[in-house]
């Protein structure tokens, strides 16, 4: 008999499938096409990537749920187990510690992973943000994740997909804490005006055409203020922070990754106004003064939003309106 690739991936799904809660070791040994001893190998392997999986005699194994759900299994199976979009997620890498889920995109990018392509790791040593700065990424708590993108579009419509990935991510957040995420041009997600997650897409492109896009996103999810390195701790918030209750981790993936399908596939089918029309509502700073930091120069001005290309608007106190393309809001 065939051997599943995936057999513990396989085993989960049975144990979260089974009507009874049960499956025995012998169905699973008939389904899966493995011997005793593997069943048993691969439940051991289970158990040490946290599932609380246990044993009775009579009925068989069960997958009892988590006791906290701050320390739910947080791996590829876990998140394989449950999950409901057609690419976004389907081929995941997941690393428990690795300098830059983006710099392993990347690398996958190049030597042709398939779009939808999930790099997840529990810690980052190297978590970027723009312009070489830091990204907090301590181990057991957050979400970090880059997902390769093929997108048939120019290099200068690549933009658009931040703001694309910011509707996604925002609507996850609001899907745990409805209502409260806003978006901060360009790539922040905002809880009661504290940042929860980061955007950073980075692209292999020729002049007229994308090869891929590497969409990353660190979300703040289990972080507490306690847990926040000092440099943040005033400026950062997190998901359970804000409810006041840990979030399984693989809950939220899995949310972001069917918030990410449902705009990637309203982006490419109707392009971008849907997207933007959705930004524009999650934007809370249209008519407030705002000041703009860019590599060379701080602008100040009432924001008028955002133009439909995806540039920030800001009317100066001259009265001219300036078009900005990139930079930081404070
Ligand atoms: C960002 O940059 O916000 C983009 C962050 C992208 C992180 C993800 S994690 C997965 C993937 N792999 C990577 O290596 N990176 C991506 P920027 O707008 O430049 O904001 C960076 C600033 O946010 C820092 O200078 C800090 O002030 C602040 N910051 C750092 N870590 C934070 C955290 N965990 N939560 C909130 N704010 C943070």
């Amino acid at each position: 008999m065939r051997v599943k690739a995936d057999p513990e991936l396989e085993i989960i799904r049975a144990l979260k499938g089974s009507p009874s809660g049960f499956v025995s070791g012998e169905a699973l040994k008939k389904a899966l096409g493995l011997s005793r001893t593997a069943v048993w190998k691969h439940m051991k392997n289970l158990k040490d990537m946290g599932f609380r999986i246990e044993a009775s005699p009579s009925k068989g194994y069960t997958l009892k749920p988590p006791i906290d759900p701050a320390k739910s299994p947080f791996n590829s199976v876990e998140i394989s187990s449950a999950l409901s979009t057609a690419f976004i997620g389907k081929n995941i890498f997941f690393y428990p510690s690795i300098d830059s889920t983006n710099r392993r995109a990347f690398e996958l990018g190049r030597t042709g992973a398939p779009e939808g392509t999930a790099v997840i790791a529990d810690e980052q040593t190297k978590g970027r943000g723009r312009l070489e700065r830091t990204w907090e990424s301590p181990p057991g708590l957050n979400l970090y994740l880059s997902l390769i993108l093929r997108p048939r579009i120019l290099p200068y419509d690549a933009q658009k997909l931040t703001l694309l990935m910011a509707v996604a991510a925002a609507e996850a957040v609001n899907a745990f804490l409805p209502g409260k995420a806003a978006v901060k041009w360009p790539n922040d997600i905002l809880i009661d005006s504290k940042k929860a997650a980061g955007i950073l897409m980075e692209m292999d492109s020729e002049p007229d055409s994308v090869n891929f896009i590497v969409a990353g996103i660190g979300v703040n999810i289990n972080m507490t203020p306690d847990e926040m390195p000092q440099s943040i701790r005033r400026t950062a918030t997190s998901i359970r922070e804000k409810a006041g209750a840990p979030v399984s981790r693989a809950d939220f993936t899995r949310a972001l990754f069917s918030s990410v399908e449902k705009w990637y596939k309203i982006f490419m089918g109707e392009g971008f106004g849907p997207v933007l029309k959705r930004w524009r509502e999650l934007f809370d700073r249209e008519g407030k003064t705002v000041r703009v930091t860019s590599v060379n120069r701080t602008v100040e001005g009432i924001c008028l939003g955002i133009d439909d290309s995806g540039a920030l608007l800001l009317r100066l106190p001259s009265g001219v309106t300036e078009r900005v393309l990139s930079g930081d809001v404070g």
